[in-house]
């Protein structure tokens, strides 16, 4: 099984180490498009064109899935793009849905970080709207944290300032959640840690994604396999244990880590 990852750099491996969790025996190919990054200060229509442009070289290689793993290209990538290929194409959505869930219950507020052009998108604000959750989202774009992961810059005193100085406005202790809406976001977790309370939970959309992955090839009936990664040589095979009852064992120990 082959599964493409698509992001403007460096962002998209923060949702493919989830599915390397899932799904540790599949072939992955990542495809980080850092000759037009950033993203989210493109427009529409150049970003529509990149997305495009690595969906056809998805198809080209010949894969199973692809997964969209960047929240601005999702966003304005016009999903009918879809029709044009044989396999699925996944995409992200900010996690909005449990963290306004988990702040409700608590009477608290959400604070979603993303790109400024995810923020703008309609259907960001469509979703906060169906959420019912106006007056308890606020949102902050932050388009600086992009370029300092582009230069691996991920808890430097530069990174901690430019957030300080993004935060100064908010009440912190009123954020019940904060939802990391960029897939390069959650590469700051720990500076992001030390600027809100102890209680503050973090929510992104790589779970929701890769899980969505793994059902959809799983409809499809290409079942992530330990065959296509591990080829068991057990002397004496004939006889119980067999390779079958080894990879039995692994898959096991594998959802248990
Ligand atoms: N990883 C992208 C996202 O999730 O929005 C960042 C976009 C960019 O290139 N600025």
């Amino acid at each position: 099984m082959r599964i493409g990852f698509f992001d403007s750099g460096i962002g998209g491996l923060t949702v493919l180490g989830h599915a390397l969790k899932i799904l540790p025996f599949a072939d992955y190919i990542y495809y980080a498009d850092i000759e037009h990054l950033p993203y989210g200060e493109k427009t529409k229509s150049e970003v529509k064109q990149y997305v495009q442009k690595g969906m056809d070289y998805m198809a080209e290689i010949k894969v199973d899935a692809v997964v969209i793993a960047c929240n601005t290209a999702t966003g304005v990538a016009d999903m009918k793009l879809r029709k044009n290929y044989s396999f699925p194409i996944i995409g992200m959505e900010p996690a909005v849905k449990p963290a306004v869930a988990y702040c409700k219950e608590r009477g608290k507020k959400a604070l979603v970080l993303a790109t400024s052009l995810t923020l703008r998108e309609e259907k960001f604000h469509k979703l906060i709207h169906r959420l019912d959750a106006t007056e308890m989202v606020d949102t902050i774009a932050l388009g600086g944290l992009v370029k300092f992961a582009e230069q691996f810059e991920f808890d430097s005193l530069g990174v901690y300032q430019y957030l300080q100085k993004e935060f100064a406005s908010l009440e912190i202790p009123d954020y019940g959640a904060v939802v990391l809406g960029s897939t390069h976001f959650p590469l700051f977790n720990k500076v992001l840690q030390q600027l809100f309370t102890k209680e503050t939970v973090f929510f992104d959309g790589s779970a929701g994604t890769t899980n969505h992955l793994a059902n959809i090839l799983k409809q499809k009936g290409v079942a992530s396999s330990l065959d296509d990664k591990i080829k068991f040589v057990i002397t004496n095979g004939k006889l119980p244990p067999s390779d079958v009852d080894y990879k039995k064992i692994l898959q096991t120990y594998l959802h248990s880590i």
